[in-house]
Order: C-alpha cells, then sequence, then structure tokens
C-alpha cells in the first residue's frame, strides 16, 4: 500500500505532529510503500521570513531523519523540490467549487488565530489535494484536524475523475482515535500557531518550564482528580501502554494525587522517551551536508513517481496539444 503524508516546517515539530503523523508514518515504513514530506510550499502561508523558513524546513528534515524515517527504504523530500505540484494544483483549482473551499474549517480558524486571510491559504486544501493524487497514494495518516481536508482531496479525485476519465487514487484518511488530537498546554488543540505546543526536541530547561505550566484545574489534593478533559492526563497517556493507562487513572481516582509531582514525572517521562533520538538529531545538524544530499535524492525519487500522474492528468485534461 502507498502511504503519504506530509508535515509543514512552519514551527518546532511537537507531541501533536509526533503522535498523530510522524511516529505512525515512521512505524508504517516496515511494510508499506512510504512517501513523506515537508510541505514548505503550504509553510508559505504563514511563515513570511526566507530565513526562518529554511532553517525549519532543515531542522524538520533532522526531527525525521533522527526519528527512524529510512530515505532509503522510503521516499522523504521537501515538496519545493518537486515543483510539478503547483501545476497539478491549477488543474484541480479549475474543477473544486467555491462551496467546497468555504466550508473548510482550517480557513476560519486559521484567520481567526491571525494568519493573513490570504489566497494561498483559502486553496490550500487544493494544493494539499494536489500533494496527495500527484503520487497515487491509497492512505494518508493524519490527526483529525486534516479530515475535512482529506475529504476535500477525496471530492476533487471523484470529480477530475468524472469530468476527465479514470485519474487519480481517491485516498483514505487514516485517523487514530488514540492521538486523533493531542491537546496543548493550554487545554486546546496542541499547535504551532496556538503556541501551546511541547516541542518533541526542546532543550531540557525549556521541556521541564512547559511540562510544569501544564494547565490543571483546582481540585484540592485531597480529593480525586478528573480523567476527563485533564490536558496531564492525556499528555501522560501517550507514553503508556494500556496497562500503564489504568495504572495511571488509578493514581488520578486515588485523593492524594498531586499535580506537581505528575508533572515532574511526565517531564522525565519526554526527556528520556526523546534523548536517543536527541543524540542522533545532534550528529545529523552537524552533517549538514549528508542531510542536504539526502534531501535532493529523495526528491529525484518523488519526481519520477510524480511524473506517472502529473502526464496522465495533463494528456486528459488535453493540456499536451500535440497529440
Ligand atoms: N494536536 C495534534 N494532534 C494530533 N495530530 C496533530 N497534527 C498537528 N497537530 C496535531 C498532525 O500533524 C500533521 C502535520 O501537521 P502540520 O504541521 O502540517 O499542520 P497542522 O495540522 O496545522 O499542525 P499545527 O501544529 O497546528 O501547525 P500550524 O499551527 O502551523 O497550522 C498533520 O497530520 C496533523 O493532523
Amino acid at each position: 500500500m502507498r502511504i503519504l503524508s506530509g508535515i509543514q516546517p512552519s514551527g518546532a515539530l511537537h507531541l501533536g505532529n509526533y503522535f498523530g503523523m510522524m511516529n505512525r508514518m515512521i512505524n508504517y515504513q516496515q511494510n508499506n510503500e512510504l512517501f513523506c514530506f515537508l510541505v514548505n510550499y503550504h509553510a508559505l502561508t504563514s511563515v513570511f521570513d526566507a530565513a526562518l523558513l529554511r532553517k525549519q524546513t532543515f531542522d524538520a528534515a533532522c526531527d525525521f531523519l533522527a526519528l527512524g524515517l529510512d530515505p532509503d527504504k522510503s521516499v522523504f523530500w521537501v515538496q519545493g523540490d518537486v515543483p510539478e505540484v503547483t501545476e497539478l494544483t491549477w488543474m484541480l483549482s479549475n474543477i473544486t467549487g467555491m462551496g467546497l473551499l468555504e466550508r473548510s474549517h482550517s480557513y476560519k480558524d486559521k484567520t481567526a488565530k491571525g494568519i493573513p486571510a490570504s489566497h494561498g491559504l483559502f486553496s490550500y486544501p487544493v494544493l494539499m489535494a494536489a500533494d496527495i493524487l500527484l503520487y497515487g497514494a491509497d492512505k494518508i495518516p493524519v490527526g483529525k484536524d486534516q479530515k475535512q481536508h482529506l475529504e476535500i482531496a477525496r471530492d476533487v479525485a471523484i470529480r477530475f475523475n468524472n469530468t476527465y476519465g479514470e485519474t487519480f487514487v481517491v485516498p483514505e484518511a487514516d485517523i487514530e482515535e488514540d492521538f486523533a488530537t493531542v491537546p496543548g498546554l493550554d487545554g486546546q488543540k496542541m499547535s504551532k500557531s496556538y503556541g501551546n505546543t511541547i516541542e518533541i526536541f526542546a532543550d531540557e530547561k525549556t521541556l521541564r518550564k512547559k511540562v510544569m505550566g501544564i494547565k490543571t484545574d483546582s481540585t484540592p489534593v485531597d480529593e480525586p482528580k478528573p480523567i476527563e478533559g485533564n490536558v496531564l492526563y492525556d499528555l501522560y497517556t501517550l507514553f503508556l501502554d494500556e496497562k500503564g493507562k489504568t495504572a495511571l487513572k488509578e493514581r488520578f481516582l486515588t485523593p492524594g494525587l498531586r499535580y506537581g509531582d505528575i508533572k515532574k514525572e511526565l517531564f522525565e517521562v519526554i526527556r528520556d522517551y526523546f534523548a536517543p533520538y536527541k543524540k542522533e538529531r545532534d550528529a545529523l545538524v552537524r552533517d549538514k551536508q549528508y542531510v542536504l544530499d539526502t534531501m535532493q535524492k529523495g526528491a529525484l525519487k518523488a519526481r519520477q513517481a510524480a511524473t506517472v500522474y502529473l502526464e496522465r492528468a495533463r494528456h486528459n485534461v488535453g493540456l499536451d496539444y500535440q497529440n
């Protein structure tokens, strides 16, 4: 099965990105054909500083490689290195109804967060549909926030196939209930643009400060603590198996638990979980040329796969006037 997903280098990658998408992608690469990419064209909707975009793109590449994405086994590249995707975006734009885009929650959410209401932001789901359809992907692992964008990509694929004849694979979203929406420090969805993230590769001091700042309720120490909607509980369970989750629940329901103690524990759990990857990441950051070469090789592989679908689409819409 061909599995594809992308991530925006729009800031440091965080626990929401990791559990919602990155870790799942890395696990999938064992038995599937994995296509994973850094969507820097998408990041242009919110990042207006060239040096920052370059840095964040390089950092995200190091993050994935350090976490175990195998560039020989999988196709791993930067979106902007295969600009053919913008050509497909234009073809798709012409069969995408305005109503479909006007219903997009993400556009409304992002403009409400202060991201400029540009045409790029509005048509973001069309570029995302092109990202997916260009590579003939079957399954797309994402967090719940991307559910509607995936539905738009499916609608666009079906509409295109109906208009021009069978061209694209109709993709399916793959959302894992346990990791569908990782909450941020304030209880809203963890999101780079909300400033409520716990970065996976934060330095120890920052990590401690962030974890100690997780919003908790004011239930007295000698009372059982609520589980439902408890950010501290939800974040801790990300790192636990079923047995661990049951034990944690027990502790929350037993009077006497102090949130401060749990925060200290969670800080250590996160630090220790990512420590081996952090070492690997530090080494990659020092070996910039290796990372750049790896991304170039990945782009070549991606471009090869893209050509198949792009040529088919050009032919089916009639852009190949020579024929
Ligand atoms: N809080 C989350 N819980 C579960 N999954 C999440 N993802 C993001 N946040 C959570 C998933 O991570 C993948 C890549 O997301 P993205 O960075 O490309 O864009 P996003 O979803 O918009 O993530 P952010 O952090 O909220 O970025 P900004 O603030 O720049 O928009 C996706 O699969 C997403 O579902």
